[in-house]
């Protein structure tokens, strides 16, 4: 009878968010920057098994792929617990992503300009299925800067979907990606799904960063 009251109790809300994106994209770096707890991971070497399934050409030294799924967790403020799922970004683990899906907030779709067509699926499915998302374009060292109107046009992004620069090694700058697509779907916005632009036509500068998505 002598404990805190449970109204007194700080009032926490759980929300599941995912992280997809496609291979070597920064996934299981980003949920490990950021995630308080130690992150359950599921790498593996990657051996001459999946020569064919899993494609390293312009990936940063890679040399584990994760196996089925990342998960970490942070709390904003005393209020806000935010667990994270990593979807597996290979096509073979496509069948996970709907189980993982269920009953998620929203979704942080990670983007490496040097093969942006690897997250076409991620953005297919989320608009599908109208889960609210933001684009995390993943600054590697090595890869080309373009500007992020000219990725929003590449992937054929609503006018309402947030699309932000990160390093997913960092963790303010990850929190601040968190932030974005919590303020985003808090105002509504996030991608609803609803697609208004038709398809894309071309980058505006003339650079083609990759066949915009159809
Ligand atoms: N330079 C740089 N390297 C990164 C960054 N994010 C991830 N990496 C590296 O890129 C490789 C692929 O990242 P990983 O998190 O395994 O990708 P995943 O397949 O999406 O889980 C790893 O070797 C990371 O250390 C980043 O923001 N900058
Ligand atoms: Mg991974």
């Amino acid at each position: 009878m002598g404990s805190a009251r449970s109204d007194d109790r700080p009032v926490l809300a759980a929300h599941k968010i995912l992280i997809a994106g496609g291979f070597g994209s920064g996934k299981t770096t980003l949920v490990g920057a950021i995630s308080e707890v130690r992150p359950l991971r599921t790498e593996e070497m990657l051996t001459t098994a999946s020569v064919g399934l899993d494609d390293v050409s312009g990936v940063d030294g890679k040399t584990t792929t994760t196996v089925a799924l990342d998960f970490g967790r942070i709390t904003f403020g005393a209020r806000v617990v935010l667990y994270l799922f990593g979807l597996p970004g290979q096509e073979r683990f496509s069948f996970m992503w709907d189980e993982l899906s269920y009953g998620a907030l929203g979704a942080v779709i990670l983007a490496d300009v040097r093969r942006l067509s690897d997250c076409f699926p991620s953005v297919d499915y989320f608009e599908r299925r109208r889960l609210p998302f933001v684009v995390a374009i993943n600054c590697f060292d090595s890869a080309p800067r373009y500007d992020p109107e000219e990725v929003r046009v590449a992937l054929d992004l609503a006018p309402g979907v947030p699309l932000v620069l990160c390093d997913a090694r960092q963790v303010a700058s990850v929190k601040q990606v968190l932030i974005t697509l919590v303020e985003a779907i808090a105002a509504g916005h996030a991608g609803d799904g609803s697609r208004t632009a038709t398809t894309a036509t071309t980058a505006t500068t003339g650079r083609t960063i990759v066949a915009p998505r159809t």
